[in-house]
């Protein structure tokens, strides 16, 4: 009877650690970071930064410096975000430079990675791109926050990618 209870007793200490961990599923990003991944193994990390207003440049320097870069914002996270900025309203009347740009050949867009990003829908306004060489860069815009090409000085929020 003794021999089975010390087989089985663990220090209490260690009994309460277990129990927090399996009530609070802990944060897997970095702080300011929000995780928009359905799946645990494989965090989606994202920040909003809303500090000051700047340019497309500006602000993928602005994300580096997080050791991040400005989002690559493809598929379903798309909508996620988009429902996110819809569900917090001081975000609604603002736009958000996304990690795309035609600065390198002109009408050719692709990712900060440096893959091609999709043209047209489900992404794109209908009228987008439609800037020429004045517009570059790629940002989230109000009202619709599909992708527009945006102007080359345009100053906005951004959104960062870890
Ligand atoms: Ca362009």
């Amino acid at each position: 009877m003794k021999f089975l209870f010390r087989k089985t007793a663990r220090p209490l200490g260690t009994v309460a650690v277990g129990i927090d961990a399996a009530a609070v599923t802990p944060n897997p990003c970095p702080d300011g970071f929000v995780n928009f991944s359905m799946d645990a193994s494989t965090p989606v990390c994202l920040k909003f930064a809303m500090y000051g207003k700047g340019t497309w440049e500006n602000q993928r320097a602005f994300c580096k410096t997080l050791g991040a870069d400005l989002v690559i914002l493809e598929g379903n996270l798309h909508d996620q975000v988009v429902e996110y900025i819809n569900d917090h309203e001081y975000m609604t009347d603002e736009g958000f430079w996304i990690g795309g740009s035609d600065a390198a050949q002109e009408g050719h867009f692709v990712w900060v990675d440096g893959t091609d990003m999709p043209m047209g829908t489900p992404h794109w306004y209908i009228t987008q791109p439609n800037g020429g060489t004045a517009q570059n860069y790629v940002g989230l815009y109000t009202p619709d926050f599909y992708f527009h090409d945006l102007n080359n000085d345009k100053k906005i929020y951004s959104i960062c990618q870890i």
